[in-house]
């Protein structure tokens, strides 16, 4: 259920809010289901990613399936170092108001809240939020940038180092 919601990330829905992907078009753009080039599995622990280095080619679409296999929620965000320093305001704002917490994700809140305030809310193509034990798929077409990684921005997980540094080939 949680999925659902994370995942459907609608283009009229982010182009009513924002969308962290939109705002630099150097991390590429979210991909099509039938053009994926390969698919990577992504396993979250408290707090870092395995694997931690990624290597991909230019214009490759690739398939992550994300699996948050520790005991608090994480994140997987594809973006550069200042589009998630800017998003951690908002995840900090979401455990403030207890949308986040450390091990669960108060969905009937964050919706309720995201109707007044976009930033409470969590469905940006290029990101997905997990709770302990729960899965995801998050689709991704890179262009040629360096400096694209991925992380977790729940507070002091990015600062701990969770992130996947992607090498351009
Ligand atoms: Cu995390």
């Amino acid at each position: 259920m949680l999925n659902k919601i994370l995942t459907i990330a609608t283009l009229s829905l982010l182009n009513i809010t924002y969308s962290y992907a939109d705002k630099s078009m150097q991390i590429g753009s979210k991909g099509s289901a039938n053009n994926v080039d390969r698919t990577i599995v992504v396993e979250m622990y408290d707090n870092y990613f395995q694997p931690n280095v990624i290597e991909v080619y230019s214009n490759e679409t690739i398939k992550f399936e994300i699996i948050n296999s520790g005991e608090f929620v994480h994140e997987f965000n594809i973006g550069n170092s200042m589009m998630h320093i800017e998003h951690q305001k908002d995840m900090e704002k979401m455990i403030e108001n207890e949308i986040i917490l450390v091990d669960s994700i108060d969905e009937d809140r964050m919706y309720e809240m995201s109707k007044s305030d976009h930033s409470m809310g969590h469905s940006h193509s290029n990101s997905l939020l997990l709770e302990p034990g729960d899965s995801g798929v998050l689709i991704w077409n890179f262009t040629n940038a360096n400096n694209i990684e991925a992380a977790c921005n729940v507070p002091g997980h990015y600062d701990v180092g969770m992130i996947i540094n992607f090498k351009m080939m």
